[in-house]
């Protein structure tokens, strides 16, 4: 399929190392895609749901030891510890591939080593990268079609060309004792083993669209960030674009498919997902930030996801949809998941394979759960009812506003702005979560998530923060930066702000904002809404005093919160940039001015 020897050579390495029986080139054609299914379901890899309920849908159950992402496993592999930085995980480049041959060496025996040419953007776009995955993974193969783009475009696109990221994943016998996800930045390599769960397998995700990608980003100036990319349609036709970076588990894809609430539909307001997890920005001829999606389609998580929190992911997974660990209807062939309505089916295998018995189930408690709190969906963003008509164009979208949100019971309102990109990157620095009742442990912990990207950067975190204020300098008309909170709860827990598509409420501040077209209140953390300034026409149970309530700085659990965060920026170490201590210093003052 190429005569590329870059290509060639390393495809040669890898296969003497893993041995496989054979290499089959994936063609990205609906042929092979096909064929590879049928061997797939044969094998019991995946199976084939009812195709007149969901058409070209399959389930597959990965094992109950490997169901997620494994940040301990994770590895950041620079020839010097300090760039990988204290954050990450590290390991020498010549230990680590010395380590992971041994794990290599034969595991592809009896198996066949599949290559697939992908792209993380539209191929032959500015914005483009090119990737090799080599894997033993059907599976893999079939979410990578759905993920990313995969075909020998890709390869004719790269030419003779060595600039692609080489991509090694081996199945081996997945034992979590073994399982290391590698990235090797200086090398364009990232080398998996023993798993076989999404976020650590599929390389052009998180592996690469993230981690590699915001270590070229800064070598090349431009960001990878773990943000969703929306547009918001006007009535009179114009569309401006919002990216936001929430922790994994916020709400992302929610937010990215948001559906207007009644008093903004009938006036002709639509809202548009370009993309609900990755997004990669360039500073553009005309001096303003640019976004494109580089992803193909949805990795989202199932549980939850229904027609009232997700009507169009909903209608998205209704076709060529692969479902990963959720409950197998046996009645109809089909799949459910907690949260997808009331009705469990009686007759139903749960995600590890088991009989389940849905009568058992009991909401604390997580073992007896049909589907996986983690399981998943692969959807081609192709089948998003509300997918942008922007989200092929290979220049991306105008990015007006950056918005970072967190999961605080009381500290964050539920918006504010910075004051300028710096005092942004600040607040994209300082982003965290609580833990809830809901989970296990205590409640009220807070785990600091700069950016969303604590698990993603693949360089040294204050280098990262560093990349952010230089990227200041080089935007000429920036974004303006906003921090959001959908999560504040009242004195019994419960969450104030009914979220969901009544988020945009907030997203239409947001823009409004960015227009100069309303007025805020300057408080020690930024600028604040006027309460009388977020709609709540059409609202039940939200009034103007909840929205004040909601809108209110609490100056003592702010300043409750300086501590921890002088304590994170210690951890992330000395190359903090001093304009973030002088940030945090200064918010402190103002702080202590309030009191
Ligand atoms: C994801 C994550 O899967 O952020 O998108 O964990
Ligand atoms: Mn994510």
């Amino acid at each position: 399929m190429t005569t590329n020897k870059y290509v060639l050579g390393w495809i040669d390495e890898m296969a003497a190392m893993t041995q496989p029986d054979k290499i089959v080139w994936i063609d990205g054609t609906e042929e092979q895609a096909e064929a590879l299914r049928a061997e797939a379901c044969s094998t019991g890899e995946i199976t084939k749901l009812n195709e007149e309920l969901l058409p070209n849908c399959y389930l597959h159950r990965t094992a109950v030891n490997d169901v997620a992402r494994v940040e301990d496993r994770t590895f950041i592999c620079t020839s010097k510890k300090e760039d990988a930085g204290n954050i990450n995980n590290w390991m020498a480049p010549a230990e680590c591939y010395a380590k992971l041959t041994k794990l290599y060496t034969g595991a592809m025996k009896g198996r066949t080593m599949y290559v697939i040419p992908y792209s993380m953007g539209i191929v032959g776009s500015p914005f483009a990268k090119y990737g090799i995955e080599l894997t033993d993974s059907i599976y893999v193969v079939l979410n990578m079609l759905i993920m990313t783009r995969v075909g020998t475009n890709v390869l004719e696109a790269l030419g003779e060309s060595g600039d692609f990221i080489k991509g090694l994943h081996a199945k081996a016998d997945i034992n979590q004792e073994n399982r290391y996800i590698c990235h090797f930045p200086e090398d364009n390599t990232i080398w998996s083993v023993n798993s076989g769960y999404g976020g650590n397998v599929l390389l052009g995700k998180k592996c690469f669209a993230l981690r590699i990608a915001s270590y070229l980003g800064r070598k090349e100036n431009w960001m990878a960030e773990h943000m969703l990319i929306l547009g918001v349609e006007y009535p009179d036709g114009e569309t401006k674009y919002i990216c936001a970076a929430f922790p994994s588990a916020c709400g992302k894809t929610n937010l990215a498919m948001l559906i207007p609430p009644e008093f903004y539909k009938k006036q002709g307001y639509k809202v548009w997902c370009v993309g609900d997890d990755i997004a990669w920005l360039r500073v553009g001829a005309d001096g303003r930030l640019w976004a494109v999606n580089p992803e193909n389609g949805f990795f989202g998580v199932a549980p939850g996801t229904n027609e009232g929190s997700n009507p169009n992911a909903l209608y998205t997974t209704k076709r060529d949809t692969i479902f990963t660990n959720v409950v197998h209807n046996l009645d109809n062939n089909t799949v459910w998941w907690e949260g997808l309505d009331k009705n469990p089916p009686a007759n139903a295998i749960d995600w590890k394979g088991n009989k389940w018995d849905y009568t058992k189930y009991n909401k604390a408690d997580k073992s007896t759960c049909g589907a996986h709190p983690n399981s998943r969906f692969t959807a081609s963003a192709i089948n998003c009812p509300c997918l942008s008509k922007e989200f092929n164009n290979p220049a991306g979208v105008p990015v007006s506003a950056i918005v970072f949100g967190g999961r605080r019971a009381k500290t964050a309102p539920l918006v504010y702005q910075s004051t300028s990109w710096q005092n942004g990157a600040f607040v994209g620095s300082i982003m965290a979560s609580e833990t809830t009742a809901a989970a296990a442990g205590a409640v009220g912990v807070v785990r600091r998530d700069p950016m969303a990207m604590r698990p993603f950067v693949g360089y040294d975190m204050g280098d990262y923060w560093a990349h952010w204020l230089k990227m200041g300098t080089l935007i000429p008309n920036p974004p303006k930066i906003f921090h959001v909170n959908w999560f504040r709860t009242d004195d019994n827990g419960n969450f104030i702000w009914p979220g969901f598509g009544d988020n945009m409420r907030v997203l239409m501040w947001i823009l409004a904002r960015c227009e100069g077209k309303v007025e805020a209140n300057i408080t020690p953390i930024g600028y604040v809404p006027n309460a009388e300034d977020i709609c709540v026409e059409g609202l039940k149970d939200v009034t103007l005093d909840t929205i004040k309530e909601l809108l209110s700085v609490d100056v003592e659990s702010w300043l409750a919160d300086i501590d921890n965060i002088r304590a994170f920026y210690a951890q992330v170490g000395d190359r903090v940039p001093q304009a973030m201590y002088d940030e945090l210093a200064a918010l402190e003052a103002r702080l202590n001015a309030a009191k």
